[in-house]
């Protein structure tokens, strides 16, 4: 038997329907942390969010502005493109889609980038930030995100590898057009789903 099979034996030993673990992947119930770079460390009132690009009114949120708006909670699965997948993570934001409407989003806009602290960025086609589940979010598990885990706030697009999802975040932009994000520039899939095993260029 092979690793994959292996693995989605375990899952279904754990009570999971093991067709919800990705081709390549295996569940773990730790909560890795991956990022490059640095954990930013902000003063109260520094962190805000711009939501800009091809919107007709672009704007600026502060954090208490933010957490007043309309929210949801989902409880999702995710998966890293170095192979670990957690099931059933819980988190509490609000919808990208409702940010990109109260901006005015532009009928011409097709495309869309997350901006995190220090220039990380991913790019996404704008219909998959427009689904129920792409939210920006500040609550992991009913608590504060932790910093290490991208709080204050990060970005969750958990039908895509985990990379697609940038801590920190500091902004949404819409595009007229694709442009390859910080991991996609160095080597990964300028998609990145997870079912279809699309990790690196060329998958
Ligand atoms: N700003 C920023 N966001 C990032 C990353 C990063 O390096 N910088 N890494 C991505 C990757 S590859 C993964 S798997 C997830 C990891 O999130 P976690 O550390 O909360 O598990 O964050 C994503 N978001
Ligand atoms: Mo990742």
């Amino acid at each position: 038997m092979g690793f994959f099979d292996r693995n989605r034996e375990d899952v279904a030993a754990q009570g999971y329907d093991p067709a919800r673990l990705p081709p390549g992947q295996y569940l773990t119930d730790r909560f890795p942390v991956l990022h490059v770079g640095d954990v930013p460390d902000y003063a109260p009132g520094e962190w805000n969010l711009r939501v800009f690009g091809e919107v007709d009114n672009d704007f600026t949120l502060s954090f208490d502005e933010l957490i007043s708006l309309p929210s949801v909670e989902i409880t999702t699965d995710i998966h890293c493109v170095t192979k670990w997948s957690k099931f059933d993570t819980t988190w509490k934001g609000v919808r990208v889609r409702d940010l990109l409407e109260r901006a005015g989003l532009r009928s011409t806009a097709t495309h869309f980038v997350g901006h995190a602290e220090f220039g990380y960025t991913a790019n996404l086609p704008l219909a998959d930030v427009l689904r129920d589940d792409a939210l920006v979010v500040w609550e992991y598990e009913g608590e504060a995100i932790e910093p290490i885990h991208g709080g204050p706030v990060r970005l969750v697009v958990p039908h895509l590898y985990f990379w697609k999802s940038p801590k920190w975040l500091r902004g949404l932009e819409v595009r007229v057009g694709d442009v390859a994000g910080f991991w996609e520039r160095n080597g990964y899939h300028m998609y990145g789903d997870p079912f279809r095993e699309q990790r690196f260029w060329g998958d």
